[in-house]
């Protein structure tokens, strides 16, 4: 086996540094040969080498759905990269009890809502209720806070409404749909619609969902941002870590 050169690496499908790749995708195409070949074609474009169709299924009104596999003659240079990663330390969750009990007084209020068109809860619900996500209890398990969770489709205005009402200290926001960059927008309205509020500083702001990173959060004028796969111990912690005491 050859070794991994961090400075060139490659994808792997079978064999290290093979550059096999995957790729699905719908074309406006009608199911059948053409459609393969369109497939194929598109991906020699792409710069990948022998495209071979492992899959391609009739998706009715004139389209069809393909997943093509070819190698990706390019590599990335791994020891080059720059990421912004979340700065706090992952606790669990008897450690962010023992913090929060020192920094505050009291109970943290966390106010969590699925905005704008998005109603997918499930990423919500996952880090706000009690059951939790893959055997990590979410933010309603924790002593030191005190949850409501507001559901889907809640609009940026009744939002901030509702952080007033409730004295909020932290405003978690879940976007699942990012088509057309709706979460962007979505997300740069509430930022700016809480500077106008006078609002911004006063409370620590998360979003998260699965094609959310910490990075473009910081870009949207969060505190925060959580991908897929989060822990609802590693929001509570980054909570109690990044209030200031209280
Ligand atoms: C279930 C589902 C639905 C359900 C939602 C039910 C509900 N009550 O939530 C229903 C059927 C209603 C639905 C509808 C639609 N859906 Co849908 N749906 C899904 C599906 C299959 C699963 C999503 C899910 O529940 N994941 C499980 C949770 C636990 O994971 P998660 O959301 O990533 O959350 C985790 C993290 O991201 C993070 N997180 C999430 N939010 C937050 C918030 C904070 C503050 C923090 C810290 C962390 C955090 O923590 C969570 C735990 O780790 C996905 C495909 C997929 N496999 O992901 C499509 C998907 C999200 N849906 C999609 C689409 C397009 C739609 C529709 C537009 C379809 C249509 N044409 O009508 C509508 C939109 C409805 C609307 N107005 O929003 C697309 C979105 C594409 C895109 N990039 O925008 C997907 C990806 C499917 C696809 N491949 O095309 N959907």
């Amino acid at each position: 086996m050859s070794a991994i050169d961090p400075q060139q690496v490659r994808a792997y499908g079978d064999t290290l540094n093979d550059g096999q790749i995957m790729l699905s995708f719908s074309l406006p195409v009608p199911f059948g040969e053409s459609a393969k070949e369109a497939a194929r074609q598109l991906c020699r474009q792409m710069g990948l080498e022998s495209p071979q169709v492992y899959h391609a299924h009739d998706l009715g009104e004139g389209f069809t759905y393909l997943v093509v596999y070819a190698r990706s003659p390019h590599v990335v240079d791994t020891t080059q990269l720059h990421v912004t990663e979340l700065a706090a330390a992952k606790l669990g969750r008897d450690d962010i009890e023992a913090l929060a009990a020192l920094k505050f007084t009291r109970k943290l209020r966390v106010l969590g809502a699925c905005t704008g068109d998005d109603a997918h809860t499930v990423g919500i619900d996952a880090i706000l209720n009690v059951k939790g996500y893959h055997g990590d209890k979410g933010l309603e398990a924790y002593h030191c806070l005190s949850v409501r969770n507001l559901g889907a489709q809640v609009a940026n205005e009744r939002l901030l409404d509702e952080a007033r009402q409730f004295d909020a200290d932290v405003v978690l926001v879940s976007q699942i749909v990012t088509q057309k960059d709706c979460h962007r927008s979505n997300l740069a309205a509430l930022i700016d619609l809480a500077e106008a509020d006078g609002v911004r500083q006063h409370l620590l702001f998360i979003c998260g969902g699965p094609r959310l990173s910490h990075q473009v959060a910081l870009e949207l004028g969060f505190d925060a941002g959580f991908g897929a796969g989060t822990l609802p111990s590693q929001v509570a912690g980054f909570i109690v870590q990044h209030l200031p005491a209280r």
